[in-house]
């Protein structure tokens, strides 16, 4: 009898699990379960490094902290990307499209390739979840059009509502006092793992960031109306694989990060810099987890109400000022009129400017100003905090390997429930979310080479200080997809 130690990462955060090789598949089982907080209904899926599903039983490999294996929790969710909730009506479906596909075949030959790519892709989803079949997993949830898969899938048991409070709870019950000197010293750095912090406590970290940079203070915030402000703002956003309060806390610890750095307190006036952290905080509020290219081409509301004008950036900016609206969450009600205006404004402004369809229009504006800087410039300032925001918002490859590597994955999950949606629906289909077509290295070298690293470099010849803390971590990125790409093209040559 000997012991075994596997290595798993679940919702990001890498685990180990310990049993003896004689126990019974039922009790590894149970043992996965259990660090899984996963229910009866739940089921649990292995992937080894490869991505191949293993079994979960005695017999699995020992591994390795490099070679970890994933452990995925597969609940009801599968509705958001737009699955039936029945599999007789899935099967019903399929059946039509089939159908559809055989009376298209003397019309148009378009349609017909178009419809056997949309039976293709719902097979595969059959195939991909037929071992639930029989346990009539597919329930309706009415309230949650969008997807519930997120780096930390809900599995309380607890409501929505019941959950946040749990979160309200905690947050308040939690000093500020109890975050450590190392922890704040930690927070002011890009190396900072959010993985290890459950959403309390980046509550209270968000918290931290507002006081160290003295806010409460020069701004007369008083800390219950931070507080509430935090946990709305943790309300507002959605239980989606990517664009969620994780992805917000990091966005904010990436600005509080480079302010440290670049020792901005020197250069920029306090309500820049608060400008700054609270568009970080508020740029994504409500994210519906389809982008601005899917909001425009199925016409939805927001599409609807921002004439097709930036709906999504507009949206979280309008969510923003509507929490600002209730007096027990406004953090700016005790400033003067005008600096209310200045705040609003440049808000507006930098959270408009995190729309990517920007993105080069914006560089290029910095490009031109770059060998000219002047912190006394306003218009200079104004295009600066955009670029802090921007770079703060896409900066995941800018921190240890561990910790970005996860967030690609929920990103690409992000882009792949759009891209099956889009394929339902019949709207035209991005290319870099397209599950058939992108691979994990490549659609990452392409972004570092042609967005992150012409960015990082023109901050970089701002603040030299940036070239070991955020461009040195992106080159090394780079390497690591690159290698991953030419392994996989060389794989497929044999
Ligand atoms: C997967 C890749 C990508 N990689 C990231 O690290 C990252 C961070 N934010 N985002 C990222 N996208 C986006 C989320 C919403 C807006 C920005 N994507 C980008 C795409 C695949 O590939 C390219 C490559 C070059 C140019 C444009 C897109
Ligand atoms: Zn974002």
């Amino acid at each position: 009898m000997t012991t075994k130690i596997i290595h798993f990462m679940l919702n990001g955060r890498l685990q180990q699990a310990e049993f003896r090789d004689d126990c019974s598949t039922a009790e590894v089982k149970d043992l996965f379960r259990a660090a899984a907080e996963a229910e009866p209904h739940h089921i649990l899926k292995m992937y080894n490094i490869n991505g191949s599903v293993v079994n979960i039983s005695p017999r699995l490999d020992t591994n390795s902290v490099d070679s970890y294996y994933r452990l995925e929790v597969v609940a009801s969710d599968l509705k958001s990307v737009g699955m039936p909730t029945e599999l007789d009506s899935m099967e019903h479906r399929l059946q039509r499209l089939e159908n559809k596909v055989s009376e298209e075949a003397v019309k148009s030959p378009d349609a017909i390739a178009d419809l056997k790519s949309q039976v293709e892709s719902f097979k595969r989803k059959l195939e991909s979840v037929e071992h639930l079949s029989w346990m009539g997993l597919f329930k309706e949830d009415s309230d949650h059009q969008l997807s519930t898969l997120s780096p930390k899938p809900k599995t309380s048991g607890l409501s929505l509502q019941e959950d946040r409070q749990q979160v309200r709870r905690k947050f308040l019950n939690m000093s500020s006092l109890q975050v450590t000197e190392e922890v704040r010293e930690h927070l002011k750095t890009p190396i900072f793992d959010n993985w290890q912090w459950e959403e309390a406590e980046m509550l209270v970290l968000l918290q931290v960031m507002f006081t160290d940079l003295d806010f409460l203070t020069a701004f007369h915030i008083e800390l219950d109306v931070l507080q509430n402000f935090l946990f709305e703002v943790f309300c507002h956003y959605n239980n989606i694989p990517f664009h969620n309060f994780r992805h917000c806390f990091c966005v904010t610890q990436m600005m509080y990060g480079l302010i440290w750095l670049t020792e901005l307190r020197s250069k920029l006036s306090r309500i820049d810099l608060l400008i700054m952290l609270t568009s970080a905080l508020c740029h994504d509020l409500d994210h519906p987890g389809y982008n601005n290219v899917y909001q425009i081409n199925a016409q939805t509301d927001l599409a609807l109400r921002y004439n097709d004008i930036s709906p999504l950036e507009n949206h979280h900016c309008a969510v923003a000022f509507g929490i600002m609206s209730k007096p027990e969450c406004n953090i700016l009600k005790n400033l003067t009129c005008e600096q209310y205006k200045h705040i609003r404004g440049g808000m507006i402004k930098c959270i408009l400017a995190t729309d990517m369809a920007r993105h080069n229009e914006i560089l290029n504006k910095f490009k031109t100003m770059q060998p000219v800087f002047d912190f006394t410039n306003k218009d200079h300032k104004e295009v600066l905090m955009k670029i802090m925001v921007k770079v703060s918002d896409i900066s995941n490859e800018a921190r240890p390997m561990a910790v970005a590597e996860p967030w690609l994955d929920c990103l690409l999950q992000e882009f792949f429930n759009q891209s099956d949606t889009e394929k339902l629906k019949g709207l035209p289909v991005t290319p870099f979310m397209d599950r058939d077509k992108v691979s994990k290295p490549s659609s990452q070298t392409n972004f570092i080479r042609f967005v992150l690293l012409p960015l990082f470099t023109e901050l970089t010849k701002l603040f030299p200080c940036l070239e070991e803390h955020i461009l040195e971590p992106v080159r090394r990125a780079l390497d690591y997809y690159s290698d991953l790409e030419r392994a996989g093209k060389e794989e497929t040559k044999e």
